[in-house]
């Protein structure tokens, strides 16, 4: 055999590799591979044939993206059509056994990872599907997640200047917009990984301005017991500050609700005065705007004169409600008041569409996040550099690294304007509202328990039997048994997800969640007739 031939052999055994491991792979699953196959030329690659490691692989890697960019967009594509299904249910058990999850000792061909690329997906929950109502965060907004897109590939660190200028400076900029909106002039903020990390920092930042000197002597700064209070139907987030922070969670005072699922400030003056005459140092009361499972909004200006007169930091916990900022005219009277707030938590991944995560914390006073947190690493935050140390924000913060949330978001502001996303939270509004129409023109499927205040529309459905049932606890605890066997048969059936859960006054109901672009009224009304259509035999 001449060199030539020897060559042709070895060609003619590559190709026939090549086509095996495509039509033979293990995790062979996506019926539409082939389209995600790589040329015959680049089939057999591994991670170091393309960039970086090899600097001749850029055609090799150019086409590896491509064809993961494809994969994506088929995502996208049948996230976005109403015939395909919202998620594929496996149990995990039998889930482990679709996938091929091991992380082997020699690395696997560039051609299999599209194939686990495509895998991965094909059994991801679309959360961007018009009928998937299950969360605060729904919907895929495409702008935003082009951002995101950009923001993996420029995988920069947000702690300085140095290393994330442009970013940096958006922050400021978007950040100072949000303060505002809210209706305050300077103060200061910060994106947090989640609402959750945010409301400490508003917990911190308060301990820190009555108690100046806690960061460096601890508990001995402070002479007696500090008590914090909020509302039986806050964010769970509230009360884990008390247990991480030393408080304990005894002295994180839950105040009773009322039927609206609004705290009573009457209720709340009497436990701070309850607290006082125990010696106890009430310091800090959370007002949550936008609950989670009700969707309540507690009167935030009579909880700010009642913390005017006891000396106690307000927190205003707009995670989720914190996008009807934007809009003339669901802000009041839900939010009326915020500008009085010592900070605000508010995530544009929750009602406004932002991809996940993207969580900002905001402050009246400007200056403590920074004496606060401020640990002066000098190998990071050194203090004789080029520019403007007042831009290297990472010490402003108790993580070290933080992640890019803030182009996404810019990027999504750029797209619609603050109009387009008046617009948008008008749109997610009107839409909750004709659902609640919808609801009350069928009485014999649908209770609705409470007129909503935001896009939490929570209701039960009534299967054939109870319908002539009078309402009354023994019903309600039928329905309450209904909604984990109709979830269940939602899931089974993949067409549809909407939450579920108890809450004080009533065992299961459902929360139906309207936060993303993709829903329509059709969406509503496909949605009432799918729990009718898995439910009406229960
Ligand atoms: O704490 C929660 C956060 C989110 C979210 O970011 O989507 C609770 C929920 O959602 C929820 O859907 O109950």
């Amino acid at each position: 055999m001449d060199n030539v031939q020897m060559i042709d052999t070895f060609k003619a055994f590559k190709d026939f590799l090549c086509n095996f491991a495509r039509t033979h792979s293990p995790t062979r699953l996506m019926s539409s591979e082939n389209t995600y196959s790589l040329s015959r030329e680049h089939c057999n690659l591994k991670y170091s044939d393309i960039l970086p490691q090899n600097v001749e692989g850029y055609p090799a890697t150019k086409e590896f993206l491509m064809k993961v960019v494809d994969i994506l967009l088929d995502f996208i594509k049948s996230s976005n059509d109403r015939n395909a299904k919202v998620l594929e249910f496996h149990h995990p058990h039998d889930m482990t056994k679709l996938l091929d999850l091991d992380v082997p000792d020699t690395g696997v061909t560039l051609q299999q990872l599209l194939l686990d690329c495509s895998t991965t997906l094909k059994y991801q929950v679309k959360t961007g599907h018009p009928h998937f109502f299950n969360q605060l965060s729904c919907g895929l907004d495409l702008v935003s997640m082009a951002g995101e897109w950009l923001t993996a590939t420029a995988n920069t660190n947000m702690f300085t200047y140095e290393i994330a200028p442009v970013f940096i400076l958006m922050e400021h900029v978007l950040l100072t917009k949000m303060r505002e909106i809210i209706g305050w002039n300077g103060g200061d903020s910060i994106l947090a990984p989640g609402g959750s990390i945010s409301n400490l920092y508003a917990f911190l930042a308060a301990r820190h301005k009555m108690f100046p000197t806690y960061k460096e002597r601890g508990l001995s700064a402070i002479d007696g017991q500090l008590v914090m209070f909020t509302s039986d139907q806050c964010h769970y987030s509230v009360r884990s500050c008390a247990a991480v922070c030393g408080l304990g969670t005894d002295n994180c005072v839950m105040v009773p609700s009322d039927e609206r699922g609004r705290i009573i400030p009457s209720k709340l003056e009497e436990l701070i005065l309850e607290r006082k005459a125990k010696g106890h140092i009430p310091f800090f009361v959370n007002a949550t705007a936008g609950t989670t499972v009700i969707g309540a909004f507690d009167p935030i200006n009579e909880l700010a004169d009642i913390c005017q007169k006891y000396g106690c930091w307000l927190h205003v916990d707009a995670a989720w409600g914190g996008g009807l900022l934007l809009s003339r005219k669901y802000r009041h009277p839900r939010l009326s008041g915020v500008e009085r707030a010592d900070s605000v938590t508010w995530n544009p991944h929750k009602l406004m569409g932002a991809l996940l995560q993207c969580s900002t914390i905001h402050f009246k006073e400007d200056g403590l996040l920074i004496s606060c947190n401020q640990m002066s690493a000098e190998y990071l935050f050194m203090t004789d550099k080029l520019y403007d140390i007042k831009y290297d924000t990472g010490d402003k913060v108790i993580q070290c690294g933080r992640h890019n949330d803030i182009f996404k978001l810019w990027l999504q502001w750029r797209a619609k304007g603050t109009d387009g996303f008046e617009k948008h939270m008008d749109r997610l509004m009107e839409l909750s509202e004709y659902m609640v129409r919808r609801i009350k023109q069928m009485p014999d499927k649908y209770y609705l328990i409470l007129e909503p205040e935001m896009v939490n529309v929570c209701f039960w459905y009534l299967p054939t039997r109870v319908r002539n049932m009078p309402h009354g606890p023994e019903r309600e605890k039928i329905l309450g048994e209904i909604c984990p066997i109709l979830k269940a048969r939602m899931m089974q059936a993949g067409t549809l997800m909407v939450g579920y859960q108890p809450d004080d006054r009533r065992p299961n109901f459902f929360r139906n969640i309207i936060s993303s672009a993709a829903v329509t009224e059709q969406d509503v009304d496909f949605l009432l007739a799918e729990l009718d259509r898995l439910g009406h035999d229960l």
